[in-house]
């Protein structure tokens, strides 16, 4: 699976998050959020994160040695195919984390959106994040995954519950990409056709997904960015070399799943 690993910097560590920014020790913490779908990043409204998932911070190869080091956040994992792949600074081996802590710690941080219409984002939590999947942090684009809509109605809903702030999920969805069946808020339709009413929906929710992925891709027309007016099939590999060159985002791969790639 060839994922988009975006860079999601901490701008600022939220209430739960102190002892994280004393770990780092003034070097820069970036959340890597691995998506499929880097032409919709101008619609991010948030970074979703497991609250009992573990993740730790690994030092980056590509600061090694400067005076900028950089220490990825992601699970541990996610670190050891990044070390695989020569993102990390000790690579073939079992990397270790410079420490380690709960998703539920970073909620309410702040952190960079990379072409995000909205520059910067809350940290919040999801409860269906996988542990077993890209980094397990998650960039929340509400206009076309039909798990971010949901999950974003869930929170508002129950901020108390979930002890967030109402104003860290106050962001609307942006319109990415248009579609003839679904129009500009491609989730948000598909979430109410097949009457989703909470995250727990699963089922629905993974055919609501199907969904979106294929109407997107093969039918959707850009409505924002520098490629507003392209389909989507041409503008998706431009978009995501672009925010690559840029170095907003690095190219994450993961071995395929092997139960799968058997029955295949
Ligand atoms: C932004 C985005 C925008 C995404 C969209 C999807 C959509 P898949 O297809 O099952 O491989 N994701 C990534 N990691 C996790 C995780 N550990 N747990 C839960 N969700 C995760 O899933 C890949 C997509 O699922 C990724 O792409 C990411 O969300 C999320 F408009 O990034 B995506 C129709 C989907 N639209």
């Amino acid at each position: 699976q060839e994922y988009t690993g975006l860079k999601m910097q901490i701008t600022e560590f939220g209430p739960k998050a102190a002892h994280i920014k004393e770990k780092a020790a003034g070097k820069k913490v970036v959340m890597v959020a691995a998506t499929l779908r880097p032409e919709t990043m101008y619609g991010q409204t948030n970074c979703f994160v497991g609250p009992s998932v573990k993740y730790g911070l690994y030092a980056s190869s590509s600061t090694l040695g400067s005076k900028e080091e950089v220490l990825y956040l992601v699970t541990r994992r996610a670190a050891r195919n990044m070390a695989y792949q020569g993102l990390l600074a000790k690579e073939d081996v079992i990397p270790e984390a410079v420490y380690e802590f709960t998703g539920a710690d970073l909620i309410g941080s702040r952190v960079n959106a990379p072409n995000g219409v909205h520059p910067e984002v809350y940290v919040l939590p999801m409860e269906t994040v996988s542990a077993t999947k890209g980094t397990a942090v998650v960039t929340c684009v509400p206009s076309d995954s039909p798990d971010d809509y949901i999950t974003s109605l869930d929170l508002k809903k129950k901020a108390e519950y979930y002890g967030i702030d109402p104003s860290w999920v106050a962001l609307e969805p942006v319109p990415v990409l248009s579609t003839p069946s679904y129009g500009d808020l491609t989730a948000k339709t598909l979430v109410e056709k097949f009457r989703i009413q909470s995250p727990k929906d699963v089922k629905q929710l993974a055919e609501a997904k199907e969904l979106a992925y294929k109407e997107g891709f093969y039918q959707g027309t850009m409505v924002i960015g520098p490629f507003k007016g392209s389909k989507v099939e041409d503008a998706k590999t431009k978009v995501r070399e672009d925010m690559i060159a840029r170095d907003l985002a690095f190219a994450y791969s993961e071995p395929e799943n092997l139960v799968m790639s058997r029955s295949a």
